[in-house]
């Protein structure tokens, strides 16, 4: 990686489209465009910042005409990246694009590794690390919520959040170190009470953090709802009501789904991965066996299950075996078909999940779908409390917070068994180099690699 050079890439899906845009940044961006943008009224270093210009780019070897563009140019230090930066945006053409750019490397820049474009801001100190995630966050966004929560990331408040902990780790520190220099002095600087009552509070600050995370973790990553039942209960009937259309075959003759169907589908705000898989049941044929242990499969790696009940028939010998695949799982019981009459027994489905929310319904009808989401968004955000703060970030960060918390803990556990300050200097440390690994007060060229490779070429 070389930081001083001037960097290019299109910015912009690969394939055709209205505007393709080819992006440069680096010291020398305006005397490459310079060099291949041939403007109308003027040249590019005739341009003030914020401004665009129509013109053509041409090959500065031929002369030859490749494209009518537009070109907009942000001056350092008051851009994306905190460099120069160009953009070009060209015809949507894939070759029209893919020969600007050719065109730009060979008059002087560099090709872009992925994220590079951030990184540099990153490095430039116009973003912090968590900053730069939110970037990426927002790009994968897969609900309105997600965006909102990923926005405010974006504005720095979550680095923010972070950097008042270690703010007050590091006064802590300070302090526990300083009563290290001088332990000939009578005093301790700090005693044992102020440091325990510091690092309780620092640690339930902390605590808040990582809880704030969990409950984000829903709008990043969605939940997976696996619709289970013996056949013929009416499964896919609610997928295609949840979905508002006919995704998938409902007959009816028990068996009809055999492989698994998966949609995905916003609920409230958060991103569901919906799943109806073949009725549970002893297989017929090859196919259904084949189908019944891809349900199994599906129903233990559900985050919910929706245990679909004939709410107009007994229950039968395998209603149970379904019911015996779902220990331990987080169910919703959803008694369909209550269009017509009730046969089933309810409450001997209660007393077996008796923790469980329910939901009657007419899949056929569509009644009770509301109901039956507003349930689905009750049980995801079950024992998380949305009042508060909501953060979304990496597997990496809650790692690195959950890291910080163990330090943090060990301290204190020192200083409660009596151990020397320097045992407890120790801990605090680590946790501020955990957190600093999140903002980026600390970090590795390997672990910038390891977020921007995530991110793609041209971002
Ligand atoms: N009366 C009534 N019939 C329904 C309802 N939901 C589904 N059905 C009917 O029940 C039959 C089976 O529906 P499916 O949705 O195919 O059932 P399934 O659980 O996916 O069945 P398999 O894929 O075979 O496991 C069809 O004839 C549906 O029209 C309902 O709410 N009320
Ligand atoms: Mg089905």
């Amino acid at each position: 990686m070389r930081e001083g050079d001037t960097i290019a890439a299109i910015a912009t899906p690969w394939g055709e489209g209205g505007i393709a845009i080819v992006r440069l940044s680096g010291p020398q961006a305006l005397e490459i465009a310079a060099r291949v943008f041939r403007g109308k009224r003027k040249s590019v270093f005739d341009m003030s910042s914020y401004t665009i210009a129509y013109g053509h780019v041409i090959d500065p070897l031929t002369g030859e005409e490749i494209d009518e563009v537009i070109l907009s140019l942000m001056r350092a230090p008051y851009s994306y990246t905190r460099e120069d930066v160009v953009e070009i945006n060209c015809h949507g053409g894939t070759l029209v694009a893919r020969k600007v750019l050719e065109i730009i490397l060979a008059a002087g820049a560099r090709l872009a590794e992925p994220g590079e474009f951030t990184r540099r801001a990153f490095l430039n100190g116009r973003i912090d690390l968590t900053q730069a995630e939110a970037v990426l966050e927002i790009v994968r966004a897969k609900s309105e919520e997600a965006i909102r929560i990923a926005n405010r990331k974006l504005k720095g408040e979550f680095g923010k959040r972070l950097s008042s902990i270690r703010g007050k780790l590091l006064s802590l520190s300070a302090w526990v170190e300083a009563s290290l220099d001088f332990p000939e002095e009578d005093l301790p600087l700090i005693t044992l009470e102020e440091i325990e009552d510091r690092l309780k509070e620092i640690l339930s600050d902390l605590e808040r953090v990582i809880n704030s995370t969990k409950a984000g973790s829903i709008y990043r990553d969605g939940v997976r709802v696996v619709i289970c039942g013996k056949p013929n209960v009416g499964k896919s009937s609610l997928l295609n009501a949840l979905l508002q259309e006919a995704r998938a075959i409902v007959t009816s003759i028990p068996g009809t789904t055999r492989d698994i169907i998966e949609e995905v589908l916003n609920v409230r705000g958060v991103p569901i991965r919906l799943v109806d898989t073949a009725g549970i049941r002893k297989a017929w044929d090859e196919i259904e066996r084949e189908g019944v242990s891809r349900s199994l499969y599906q129903i233990e790696n559900a985050d919910i299950v929706l245990l679909v009940l004939d709410s107009s028939s007994p229950l039968t010998e395998e209603d149970h075996i379904v019911m015996s695949k779902l220990e331990g799982r987080k169910v919703i019981l959803v008694f369909n078909k209550r269009d017509l009459p009730t046969r089933i027994d309810a409450d001997s489905v209660r007393r077996a999940f008796p923790k469980s929310r329910e939901v009657w319904i007419s899949a056929l009808l569509e009644e009770g779908i509301e109901d039956l989401k507003d349930r689905i968004v009750e049980e995801a955000q079950e024992g998380i409390d949305l009042s508060g703060e909501v953060w979304m970030t990496s597997l990496r960060n809650i790692t690195c917070l959950e890291e910080a918390l163990l330090s943090l803990r060990d301290s204190l556990n020192s200083l409660r068994d009596g151990m020397p300050y320097d045992v407890v200097a120790l801990g605090i440390r680590e946790a501020l180099s955990s957190i600093g690994m999140i903002t980026g007060e600390e970090w590795t060229e390997d672990l910038l690699d390891v977020i921007f490779s995530q991110f793609c070429i041209g971002k």
